[in-house]
């Protein structure tokens, strides 16, 4: 079992991942709109882990006892300045998932609620590697400035990453 409590804000977290994987969708779309094929790709693998992440919170609930509540999902921003603005926005917003996450730890705490904060630790750990890549990637677009060849070297790049499903997930 886990309290009223704590079943809202899974809930509200299982809606934020399924943001982040709307977010990611539109940010995909601006970059097939961009010509930028690898970029599109990095976005629409985003959108997929962000899936399984939501998805994550939903067999938790179920397998809680507790109610797997959909809510309405945030209308994502439909346009951005360049790809670096972008990339920015993507760590800003893993960041403040990160918080969230963190949030949520604490509440866990309070509650002495153990068993949701051992479930929550594979969340801390996959924002700490998300971070990471996503800093990376902004790394290497900031490097590329305003050269279009070292934007299409990332590009190319990032056309290369996959989504590895579940099951091969830790
Ligand atoms: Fe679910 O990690 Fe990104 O948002």
């Amino acid at each position: 079992m886990v309290s009223e409590k704590m079943q809202d804000a899974l809930n509200g977290q299982m809606n934020a991942e399924l943001y982040s994987a709307y977010l990611y969708l539109a940010m995909a779309a601006y970059y097939e709109d961009s010509d930028l094929p690898g970029f599109a790709n990095w976005m629409r693998v985003q959108a997929q882990e962000e899936m399984t992440h939501a998805m994550k919170f939903y067999d938790y609930l179920v397998q809680r006892g507790a109610r797997v509540a959909l809510d309405t999902i945030e209308k994502p921003p439909f346009d951005w300045e360049s790809p670096l603005d972008v990339s920015e926005r993507v760590l800003e917003h893993e960041k403040k998932v990160t918080g969230l996450i963190n949030n949520l730890v604490n509440l866990a705490m309070d509650e002495k609620d153990h068993a949701t904060n051992n479930f929550l630790q594979w969340y801390v750990a996959e924002q700490v590697e998300e971070e990471e890549s996503v800093g990376a990637v902004l790394q290497k677009v900031r490097l590329a400035g305003n050269s279009s060849s070292g934007l299409l070297m990332v590009d190319a790049e990032l056309a290369n990453r996959v989504f590895n499903p579940p099951a091969a997930q830790k």
